[in-house]
């Protein structure tokens, strides 16, 4: 009987009246090096813009930092560190005193990210950290050392609204006023760019879902047959939201034996996996008056695609 967090939280998904499976479960092995795929996708645009941006910016961005050294610099869901390399390198440049803190939940992620940053920028002190954001963020209250949170690469896009007011109220607790935080936010456009990227011709996409239901398979002892379920996202550009789903394509019966439990879905059923909002410039103002910030200024490719969107925190 598996007991694990991923069967719980499958049970609780697929028991639904609208079933879901959290997007965070895409990320196992197998789905990590599928995303990788997908940041390589001619479609996929935000990876690229968010680098060009740090790759051009990251003066702009440290000169509005506005910090006493030393400074501490925590990343939250850090990935590969290559757009974060490029700010961490200008400030080494500038002999900037600051210590590199990553946060993850995946210990292999931490060490993949810990030796590739060290290769590139050997005197870079980092002081990784594994685990969960609300966790660790307790841990980082009460440290008077300045600090700029980062928070790169859309992933905010993934959450729903309450969850994105909830997480930048626990980012802020864990900051002092004037303290800063960098979030990526992937922004509304063209819409048959947007659908393009979360629809690839070539099936990557799916490919990112469908591992969903392999890793049932594999981790929950599932008889699932996946030619069984298909793909389907849509961008809705009235509200900015890419939602994306599995749907059952027959009406039938799943058994996972590891939790020993079955699971029915009709023909055409839907299960929701990810939600990847996109943004306007005033709807991330809202959000950061809600949640405690000042907007200090958005740092937009020059498609203007993406922002980094760099906040202050409030005093209380
Ligand atoms: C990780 N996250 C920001 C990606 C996104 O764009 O929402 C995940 C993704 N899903 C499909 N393609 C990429």
């Amino acid at each position: 009987m598996s007991d694990s967090t991923f069967a719980r939280d499958i049970h609780t998904g697929l028991s639904a009246a609208q079933k879901y499976i959290s997007s965070r479960y895409f990320y196992d092995d197998a789905g990590s090096v599928i995303f990788q795929e997908i940041m390589q996708m001619p479609e996929y645009y935000p990876t690229r813009s968010e680098f060009e941006i740090l790759s051009m910016q990251s003066d702009k961005i440290i000169a509005k930092l506005d910090f006493q050294q030393p400074f501490n610099i925590v990343e939250f869901g850090a990935g590969d560190g290559m757009k974060t390399r490029q700010l961490l390198k200008k400030l080494i440049d500038q002999d900037a005193a600051f210590s590199y803190m990553p946060i993850d939940i995946s210990r292999k992620a931490i060490d993949e990210l810990e030796a590739s940053m060290l290769q590139h920028l050997p005197q870079l002190k980092i002081r990784s950290v594994v685990g969960n954001y609300f966790s660790v963020l307790e841990t980082l209250a009460g440290d008077d050392t300045p600090s700029l949170f980062l928070f790169l690469g859309g992933n905010i896009g993934n959450y729903e609204d309450a969850e994105v007011h909830d997480l930048m109220r626990a980012f802020g607790k864990s900051m002092k006023p004037g303290d800063k935080l960098l979030t990526g936010f992937d922004l509304r456009k063209n819409p048959a760019l947007i659908r393009n990227a979360y629809d690839d011709p070539a099936g990557i996409t799916k490919r990112f879902n469908m591992n969903l239901l392999h890793r049932m398979n594999r981790e929950l002892g599932g008889n699932i047959v996946t030619s069984q379920f298909d793909f389907y996202s849509f961008y809705n550009p009235v509200n900015g939201e890419v939602r994306s789903y599995l749907v059952s394509l027959a009406k039938q019966r799943i058994h996972l034996s590891r939790m020993d439990k079955c699971y029915d879905f009709e023909a055409n059923e839907l299960i929701s996996t990810e939600l990847s909002r996109k943004y306007t410039l005033p709807e991330i103002e809202a959000v950061a008056a809600a949640t405690g910030y000042g907007v200090v200024e958005h740092f937009l490719d020059c498609r203007h695609y993406f922002t980094d969107s760099l906040w202050v925190k409030n005093s209380m």
